[in-house]
């Protein structure tokens, strides 16, 4: 009987960290998600590094109004975000530093750092 708990403890051992590396290996694409939070009165975080090609998605997450996330410049816009719901993800693609604001309350300010 022990003998056999051994066994079972063994088996676990050598096959528990490898299932983790399969699992982790298989979640590339994961890595790319980016969610940054809106509520009435910032966008969190406010700043935000992320790699050319990654997507970002903006979650709304006041439940009383509807928000956006737009680039100064043009180069990106949610459109309107629902209460509780996400935008599309967003692929910033271009590199740079791209400063935005919610179309609705552009005291709220945020920067997306593509780099
Ligand atoms: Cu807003």
């Amino acid at each position: 009987m022990r003998k056999w708990i051994l066994a079972v403890a063994a088996l676990v051992a050598v096959v528990g960290p490898g299932t983790g590396a399969v699992w982790m290996n298989s979640q590339p694409s994961q890595a790319a998600d980016t969610i940054v939070k809106v509520d009435s009165e910032k966008f969190d975080p406010a700043e935000i590094t992320v790699a050319p090609g990654a997507s970002i998605t903006w979650q709304n997450t006041d439940q009383g109004g509807v928000h956006t996330a737009k680039a100064d410049d043009g180069s990106f816009d949610t459109g309107y975000i629902d209460p509780g719901g996400s935008s599309k993800p967003i692929a910033m693609s271009k590199a740079g530093s791209f400063p935005y604001t919610c179309e609705l309350h552009p005291y709220k300010k945020g920067t997306v750092k593509v780099q």
